[in-house]
């Protein structure tokens, strides 16, 4: 557990459960006052937090639950968050259909956590990616959405290109942890994130973590958390293509390393439909 955000910090976030993943926009990630725990600090005062410390180098993370989702709601980020939820509905209605010209926000269940290089050979820093796999047959949009974990990872998606956060229906996404082609593996990114697995950005932890993506307010708008030993070094890991819903992507036993050869490489499927894993 990460204890590092705790001084000094007047507001921390805390994941809500409100229901199972079958409920729509079942889980928001709120801000809340803590008035127990914390000094009286103002929030200017919190450099101290964690995320600078030495040791942060070490991509691995402490065990928490292992699998399935995540039980716990307290997550304290281990240092200020940038972040400022709106109380105000996105201003996308969401009933309107996506179009190439106005495409819509994405909601639950609309896009999905679909591939993970989580342990690429080299440099993780540069070559981490997750492929998100659009379901509907809509436009949609996740400009400004989240990538955060259950520990201290939050970080803001920030496109690669004007609009590049944009995805037809039917189509794959790249996030990224750096979007140069020739350094990343070979990966066509359409957004990235600050590759830190300790502070404010976003890595993916080669023992066990969690993935969130979550929309401008901070609802969940899908989620997988993977147990030590998923990642195989040089492999990403793909979840298998007749499984592809927000609740069969929790079963780790639908997703399986993925063997498309990668232009510098290492071994995945990115921006294309993953392997079967139960059809050889
Ligand atoms: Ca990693
Ligand atoms: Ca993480
Ligand atoms: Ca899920
Ligand atoms: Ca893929």
């Amino acid at each position: 557990m990460f204890w590092l955000g705790l001084v000094g910090c007047t507001e921390f976030l805390v994941l809500r459960i409100k229901g199972d993943e079958e409920d729509s926009a079942s889980v928001i990630l709120d801000p809340i006052m803590s008035d127990d725990e914390d000094t009286d600090s103002d929030e200017s005062e919190t450099g101290e937090s964690g995320g600078r410390g030495s040791g942060n180098d070490s991509d691995t993370q402490e065990a928490e639950e292992g699998e399935g989702e995540p039980s716990d709601p307290s997550w304290e980020p281990s240092n200020e968050p940038s972040w400022e939820p709106s109380s105000e509905p996105s201003s996308e209605p969401s009933s309107e259909r996506g179009s190439a010209s106005s495409p819509r926000a994405a909601e639950y269940g609309d896009i999905i956590i679909n591939e993970l290089m989580i342990n690429p050979s080299g440099n993780d820093a540069e070559k981490e990616w997750i492929e998100l796999w659009n379901l509907t047959e809509d436009w949609l949009d996740i400009d400004e959405y989240y990538l955060a974990d259950a520990d201290s990872d939050l970080y803001t998606i920030e496109a690669s290109s004007s609009g590049s956060l944009v995805v037809e229906p039917g189509g794959y996404l790249l996030l990224c942890a750096n979007d140069n082609y020739w350094d990343n593996g070979g990966v066509d990114c359409q957004g990235t994130w600050l590759h830190q697995c300790f502070g404010s950005g976003f890595c993916l932890s080669n023992g066990d973590d969690e993935v969130y993506l979550a929309d401008k307010d901070g609802y969940i708008v899908d989620q997988v958390s993977y147990s030590d030993g998923f990642a195989i070094e040089g492999e990403s890991q793909g979840l298998d293509y007749n499984y592809a819903s927000t609740s069969d992507n929790d079963d780790l036993s639908n997703w399986c390393a993925q063997w498309g050869f990668m232009p510098m490489g290492d071994n995945g499927n990115p921006g294309e439909m993953n392997d079967d894993c139960w059809g050889w």
